[in-house]
């Protein structure tokens, strides 16, 4: 596959974003396992091309509506970690005021329309952002992520015709980790393939090696493409796993099989991307570790910044809510 549509400069940004979403989720989850930080993480670590990648493939104008493993989506999208942190610390500078779980935050400035507390429930909403798109001529694409779980839900399936139907500017990605939390996906589903329900709404789909960042960013640039040009709707299945519990408050040991566990693990989409900017020349030890050491640094300033915030107060909860 040809991938020479990113720069050197580009590949290894995305190179940096995958590997500060897997650094930064790993100190979310120090940081509430020592006490430290008061929300509960669900990370993405082992999926992160899938959101990153994806997401890579956008403008800045575009649109997003990210699952409750949106982490890598917020960095790609812009969102600075120090606001993140904010909210991860429940705290007033937060994007969402401090009142809200991390991981369903949403950031309007930055294009993070929404994400939602029902899983897939960002859906149908995101297709009515990209109807007001294609309304008021902006060119905005939207890329709205569910699960495999999410994918059982019914209102999507209209959401997705009706954006079908009407050839409006979404792509839609499913993020297949194989779980929905204890449930594995041939409980889900008699067809593991996500991606084949394209043909139900007469819209292209593609099922992609979602460990692979470079696959994801190719699949979702020709998609984001396709829904700029007025052509509509994608369905992209990313094949992923999640190597953690569904969330830390659970038992690591969640009764998945030792051998899958160990064969996504080996299929590790940062060091996967490594190897092939690697290959290229674009990487090597003296930039990586750069790169890890401005990681580190942008860590350490989020969490100070985020200690140092003040909280909502009290006679704040009523504010900012609808009814
Ligand atoms: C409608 C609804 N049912 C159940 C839940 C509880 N719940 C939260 S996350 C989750 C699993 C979601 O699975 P999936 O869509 O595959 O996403 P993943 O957690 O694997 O990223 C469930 C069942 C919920 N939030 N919303
Ligand atoms: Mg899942």
């Amino acid at each position: 596959m040809d991938h020479t549509e990113l720069s050197q400069e580009k590949l290894v940004e995305l190179y940096r974003l995958l590997l500060f979403t897997r650094r930064s989720e790993e100190h979310l989850i120090e940081l509430y396992r020592s006490g430290r930080a008061p929300s509960l993480p669900h990370s993405s670590i082992g999926q992160e091309a899938v959101g990153v990648a994806s997401t890579f493939a956008l403008e800045p104008k575009d649109l997003v509506s990210p699952t409750l493993r949106g982490h890598g989506v917020f960095l790609a999208k812009g969102v600075p970690i120090k606001d993140i942190m904010a909210e991860v610390y429940k705290k007033k500078t937060g994007p969402s005021g401090g009142k809200w779980s991390y991981h369903h935050i949403s950031d309007t400035q930055r294009g993070v329309m929404l994400t939602s507390a029902v899983i897939a429930g960002s859906v149908p909403p995101a297709v009515g952002a990209a109807l007001a798109s294609k309304l008021r001529g902006s060119g905005q694409v939207m890329l709205a992520f569910f699960g495999d779980g999410g994918s059982s839900r019914g209102d999507i399936h209209e959401a997705m015709n009706m954006a079908a139907v009407m050839d409006l500017p979404v792509v839609f990605i499913v993020e297949n980790n194989l779980y929905a939390m204890s449930v594995p996906i041939a409980k889900q589903t008699k067809n593991p393939n996500i991606g084949d329900r394209a043909a139900g709404y007469g819209i292209p789909g593609v099922i992609v090696d979602g460990c692979d960042a470079l696959e994801v960013y190719h699949h979702t640039k020709i998609a984001v493409d396709r829904a700029r040009r007025g052509e509509g709707p994608t369905l992209i299945e990313c094949k992923t796993y999640r190597w953690r519990a569904h969330m830390e408050m659970d038992n690591p040991d969640d009764n998945r099989p030792a051998d899958e566990l160990a064969f996504w693990r080996s299929k590790c989409p940062v060091k996967k991307l490594e190897a092939d900017l690697r290959e290229r020349g674009y990487l090597d030890d003296a930039i990586i570790q750069g790169l890890e050491t401005g990681i580190a640094q942008e860590l350490k300033e989020a969490v100070a910044y985020a200690e140092s915030s003040p909280s909502p107060l009290p006679e704040e909860v009523f504010t900012d809510v609808y009814a």
